[in-house]
């Protein structure tokens, strides 16, 4: 009796050990440009994920100074990724990059990560 009780806690502890991996948000694995990184002016701005993000939901914004600046409409990428296009050229100076989406789990999640634009960088 004793022993078929440990059995099943033994079934319920690695339940509840796994099943927050299985339901585990979507995160960031790598962005374009990279995140805090100095680069050239950029032509798109992209990043991946570690599930398929739902296109629906989501959304790409650029700001510089705290003001927008205009970009594509955000696209589906290849692995996991979304993409907005960069049409102007941008000026030297710091940027950030806020993404919205949702993973397979549908909740709609937020983030954001900057770059600077440099001159030197575009020299190179
Ligand atoms: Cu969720």
């Amino acid at each position: 009796m004793v022993r078929a009780q440990m059995w099943i806690f033994g079934i319920v502890v690695t339940a509840l050990l796994t099943a927050p991996a299985l339901f585990a948000h979507l995160a960031v694995t790598k962005t374009m440009p990279e995140a805090d990184a100095s680069v050239a002016p950029p032509s798109a701005v992209q990043v991946w994920f570690t599930q398929s993000p739902e296109l629906s939901v989501s959304a790409l914004s650029l700001k510089h100074d705290n003001m927008a600046v205009a970009i594509g409409d955000v696209t589906a990428g290849e692995d996991n990724s979304l993409v907005a296009e960069v049409g102007d050229t941008l000026a030297s100076g710091s940027y950030t990059v806020e993404w919205r989406t949702a993973g397979d789990d549908g909740h709609v999640l937020r983030g954001e990560f900057a770059f600077q634009v440099s001159d030197a960088a575009a020299d190179r």
